[in-house]
């Protein structure tokens, strides 16, 4: 039977986020079978190829160096999120020598032209890759794949800087800032983020940070931001000075998507994390100073077929309330790590098997419970911070995306915990109390219907009644360009929509709505509306209660806003 044209965009998408390959791949597909008006900006890898061995294998076709080096760039942007780096196979298929010279140019030229059924884009139908690149790709993959660099301590401390030092810093706030209200927004194509007051919304400053920056997390006091990029960069910015700024800066490998601090009772802003794509790895830092302290592989054995994964990417990385732990995600072997940092010189590491791939994923409202998807799986792995173990792995939709989720209680079945999906349309509701509701803990206590799948996030908050759903990567533009809300008193009714994109009243884009974020007070909501780099792009502010529009930030520093992150919410883990 021939797939629609909605199925084959939407699978795509739900494949990039899948394996975390670049949705602008995913997107060429979509937009290729949709026609949707706009382009999302490349997430193209940070790195660039130019520091790989190149290894030249027997029986593959010849290849300059300067060829080998450009089909080194275009694997990183293009290929690697699916493919993995070293090529052994994610969400796509394994591309070793092995395989690929048994299949011979004829078949990978075509394949990269047109794509297949199972989800590969058609690299050349769609205009993405010339003619020639496709043959220069198709025999750059029957070479031995080149390995980018190690970033070990040496790489890291070369890359560190303390600009302000601790003792040089203020010993209060310096600015009259409400800090409990501003938000950190991620401008991924600028790489920087804006802080904007949440009372009078009003962009405070707009600071430098890495490339395609990514998130934003809060340290346990709520003085310090931190900020990552996809180039790993981390900025470790200081809320109390007169004009926040960065004050200390690290690299810590060439590819990145978290960062967190820790928060247990006497260690609050003691130490900082952050995980890294490239090289599989996290590293453990001062969290006064960004000060590498240790680095730890992820690399190992999966938790199904116990092979060995070469390049385990580290996904979301939480602090425990419970315990002195970080609790890391490892994507491609679906090990989840408790790491404990009491004694950092004698790193304590439960190893949980949960499944592949984890993703994100956030607290129950307790905060002992840290549920996450495995998205490959179709499923939410749920993390007894208190006793160091898996709870349950809970059977949800097809590729749960949730942000952090959304913790509400719910009328009938008592405290729940909500994830969106990127495959389909549901909203999984989980139940998240095993000591009062144990008949539902643990399990999918109701489903609803939301407008369709491509959703990244879902949010709400305890003081609101209302669960927001987004559908960024949904095709059809009416959906991704609005939002979806459920009454929680009347959770079975059918949700309202909200046109975000229309109240932003921008020109022309893709104007996906975006990250729904509440202020401290827990009575509005934000939006990003998340257009092209050359485009106008807006935050919309919403009532909570009343669900009417409140305000739109225009500002032509807000570029590609995305991702927002208050404070205060950030910094207790209010969602
Ligand atoms: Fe994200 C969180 C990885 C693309 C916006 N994203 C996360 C986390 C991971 C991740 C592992 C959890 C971090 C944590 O909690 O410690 N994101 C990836 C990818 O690998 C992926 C799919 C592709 C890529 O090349 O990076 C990807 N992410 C995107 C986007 O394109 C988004 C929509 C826009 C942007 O700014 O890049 C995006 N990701 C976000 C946001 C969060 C996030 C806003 C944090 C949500 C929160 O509420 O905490």
């Amino acid at each position: 039977m021939r797939r629609t044209k909605h199925h084959l965009a939407i699978s795509l998408i739900s494949l990039a986020i899948a394996g975390s390959c670049s949705i602008a791949q995913a997107e060429t597909e979509a937009e290729h079978a949709h026609k949707s008006p706009g382009q999302y900006e490349s997430s193209a890898t940070a790195m660039t190829g130019e520091d790989v061995k190149i290894v030249k294998s027997p029986g593959a076709p010849d290849l300059t160096e300067q060829e080998f080096q450009k089909a080194t760039r275009i694997y990183f942007e293009r290929c690697a999120g699916c493919h993995g780096v070293l090529r052994k196979g994610a969400t796509g298929k394994p591309l070793t020598p092995d395989i690929t010279q048994a299949k011979g140019s004829a078949y990978l030229e075509a394949l990269i032209s047109y794509g297949s059924p199972a989800g590969m884009p058609s690299w050349e139908t769609s205009g993405e890759l010339s003619k020639e690149e496709v043959t220069l790709m198709a025999n750059f993959l029957q070479h031995e794949p080149p390995q980018p660099p190690e970033w070990g301590l040496e790489e890291m401390r070369n890359t560190w800087k303390v600009l302000i030092k601790p003792e040089d810093r203020p010993d209060k706030q310096l600015n009259d800032l409400n800090l409990k209200n501003l938000f950190s927004v991620t401008l991924r194509d600028a790489g920087q983020i804006a802080l904007i007051d949440g009372d009078s919304k009003e962009i405070v400053s707009v600071i430098n940070t890495g490339y395609a920056v990514h998130i934003s997390r809060i340290s346990s006091s709520g003085r310090y931001l931190f900020v990552i990029g996809r180039d790993a960069k981390v900025n470790m910015i200081d809320l109390w000075m007169k004009e926040p700024a960065t004050v200390a800066e690290i690299k810590v490998g060439l590819e990145a998507r978290s960062v967190e601090t820790s928060k247990y009772k006497g260690f609050e802003d003691t130490y900082a994390v952050a995980g890294s794509y490239w090289p599989p790895q996290y590293v453990i830092m001062n969290g006064q100073t960004m000060e590498p302290l240790k680095v730890v592989s992820t690399r190992g054995m999966t938790v199904d077929t116990q092979e060995y994964h070469p390049e385990p990417r580290v996904a979301a990385i939480v602090a425990s309330h419970e315990k002195p732990e970080f609790i890391i995600n490892v994507k491609e072997t679906g090990k989840i790590l408790l790491v404990n940092y009491e004694n950092i010189d004698a790193l304590k590491v439960t190893t949980i098997d949960a499944a592949r791939f984890l993703h994100d994923g956030g607290w129950d409202s307790t905060h002992r419970y840290f549920l996450t998807a495995a998205n490959k799986s179709n499923k939410v792995a749920v993390i007894d911070s208190k006793e160091g173990s898996l709870e349950a792995l809970v059977e949800v939709g097809a590729i749960p995306h949730p942000g952090r989720g959304a913790n509400f209680t719910d009328k009938k079945f008592g405290p729940v915990w909500a994830t969106s999906h990127l495959g389909d349309g549901s909203i999984a509701v989980i139940g998240t109390d095993p000591d009062k509701h144990p008949d539902n803990a643990w399990k999918v206590v109701r489903s609803l219907d939301a407008q369709g799948g491509g959703s990244l996030f879902i949010k709400t908050h305890p003081r609101s009644q209302h669960l927001y759903v987004d559908t960024p990567l949904n095709p059809d533009t009416g959906i991704s360009q609005s939002v979806a809300v459920f009454d929680l008193n009347r959770i079975d009714e059918k949700y309202k929509i909200l046109p975000i994109a229309e109240w932003a009243d921008l020109g022309d884009g893709p104007k996906r709505v975006v990250q729904p974020e509440f202020n401290e007070a827990g009575d509005e909501v934000w939006f990003s509306v998340w257009n092209g780099k050359e485009q106008e792009s807006a935050i919309v502010v919403v009532d909570d209660k009343t669900l009417a529009l409140k305000t739109v930030i225009k500002d032509p520093r807000l570029v590609t806003p995305t991702g927002k992150f208050n404070v205060f919410n950030t910094q207790y883990d209010i969602y």
